[in-house]
């Protein structure tokens, strides 16, 4: 299916997708703000630390031109929006990079265009806020151009699930545009496109999905804190439940939520139900389950010991294991909470050293008393009760529940899970 494409926002979703696009033949041009990522690009590499992607950029080194112009626009078949949906302080949706991006197309657009939005947004949005800025063009949506939502689905790290073999869906203002952006996504992945019978239905996809995996983690975490209470370990709870082969679906409890979804997407249905006159009391509170972890973690230290001038290591700053993303990570919340009460606090992730206060784990281990893990990089999994007891660590907060939590209590170590 040939044709240019212009991609603006070369991020965790824009990138993936200019490699795939490029890969699959497409003449590709990629719209980011940031010289730097338009720089980094050009040269074949990525501005983000991903084994795939690196190897991707690699090969596909002029074959995708990135700039920072919004001018290449004017030429391309096809407009793929991928730009940060974030949240504004108070929580509420920040759409104000949806906007501009929808400003530059409408400012470049012409006939023929199939312009689709892929960053995660609430119901309504591509209909209420995307098209009347297209519409300024002069252009009208279904008759000279095609708009629709194909959300995005990335899961960044996993190697198994890639950009080209995920599912997606589509939905667009009209039967023909859904059917037209389907079939560009059945040009470029190796996995089903569900064609929806509107953009809305599109646009709940994404957040309903979201939202369940919060809700989930919520679920455990609160489990976890009964467990707490109650001298159950729900790593074993979890393995029981899972041998059920039907209606259950194991999540784990954890020292909190982040990432560029979770914590993000849930309060993007909060926000539109309540225009519409619903409260999403249950997703509130599963938010607010998670948004307490951090605390329920440092207070998981604090029953053992005084934080006050106590030296606390913390081992993991990024919100998932095995990347380098700080985003919304529960870690930066621990640090904080930890810090006002006083504690001194040494960080160390393996993937984020700018960020670290020491460069290994051994030199970490050498000048604490305590440590939180908060991710479960792969790399810890070389924390062994031999290495702590040598380093005389007296406490151990696992906020992964990744740890030997036997082997590290019997060697006189005072271990703490989530739930465990
Ligand atoms: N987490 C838990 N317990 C769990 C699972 C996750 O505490 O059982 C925490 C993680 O530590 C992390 C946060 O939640 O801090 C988010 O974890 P995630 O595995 O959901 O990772 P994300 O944010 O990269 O989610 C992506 C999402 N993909 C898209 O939004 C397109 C999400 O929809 C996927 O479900 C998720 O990957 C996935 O399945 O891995």
């Amino acid at each position: 299916m040939g044709g240019k494409i212009a991609i603006i926002g070369l991020g965790y979703v824009g990138l993936p997708l200019a490699c795939l696009c490029a890969k699959k033949g497409y003449d590709v041009v990629g719209i980011d703000k940031k010289q730097e990522i338009v720089d980094k690009t050009n040269q074949g590499l990525s501005h983000i630390k991903d084994d795939f992607l690196e190897k991707e950029l690699k090969e596909l080194k002029g074959k995708i031109r990135a700039t920072t112009s919004d001018e290449d626009i004017r030429g391309a078949d096809f407009v793929l929006i991928c730009v940060p949906t974030p949240l504004n302080d108070d929580h509420t949706p920040d759409l104000s990079y949806v906007e501009k991006a929808s400003e530059a197309v409408a400012k470049h657009m012409k006939k023929g265009q199939v312009v689709i939005l892929e960053s995660t947004i609430y119901p309504g949005t591509t209909e209420e806020i995307v098209k009347p800025i297209l519409e300024k063009s002069g252009l009208k949506t279904g008759d000279d151009f095609y708009l629709g939502h194909c959300p995005e689905r990335v899961d960044p790290g996993n190697k198994k699930y890639t950009i080209e073999n995920i599912p997606r869906v589509v939905g667009a203002i009209s039967k023909q545009g859904t059917k037209r952006i389907a079939d560009f996504y059945r040009s470029i992945l190796k996995a089903d496109v569900m064609e929806l019978n509107s953009i809305k239905t599109a646009e709940a996809t994404k957040v309903m999905e979201n939202s369940f995996r919060d809700v989930n983690i919520a679920f455990m975490n609160e489990m976890a804190k009964s467990f707490d209470k109650a001298g159950i370990d729900i790593i074993e709870v979890i393995k029981g439940a899972s041998t059920k082969p039907f209606a259950f679906m194991p999540h784990y409890p954890g020292a909190g939520v982040g990432g560029h979804c979770i914590p993000i997407d849930p309060y993007y249905l909060i926000q539109k139900a309540k225009e519409v006159g619903f409260n999403h009391e249950f997703l509130k509170l599963a938010r607010d389950i998670n948004n307490n972890m951090p605390d329920y973690t440092v207070g998981l230290l604090e029953k053992e010991i005084s934080l006050k001038g106590a030296k606390v290591g913390v081992l993991g700053l990024a919100y998932k294991k095995d990347v380098d993303d700080l985003r919304e990570s529960p870690a930066l919340d621990i640090i904080k909470i930890l810090k006002e009460k006083g504690a001194g606090v040494t960080a160390f992730d393996p993937y984020i050293s700018g960020k670290s206060n020491v460069k290994t784990m051994e030199e970490l281990l050498k000048t604490v008393d305590y440590l939180i893990l908060v991710t479960d990089h792969s790399k810890f999994k070389s924390l062994t009760a031999e290495l702590l007891k040598k380093n005389n660590i007296k406490v151990v907060i696992d906020g992964r529940n990744m740890l030997d939590k036997e082997a590290i209590k019997k060697a006189g170590i005072i271990y703490k899970g989530i739930g465990r």
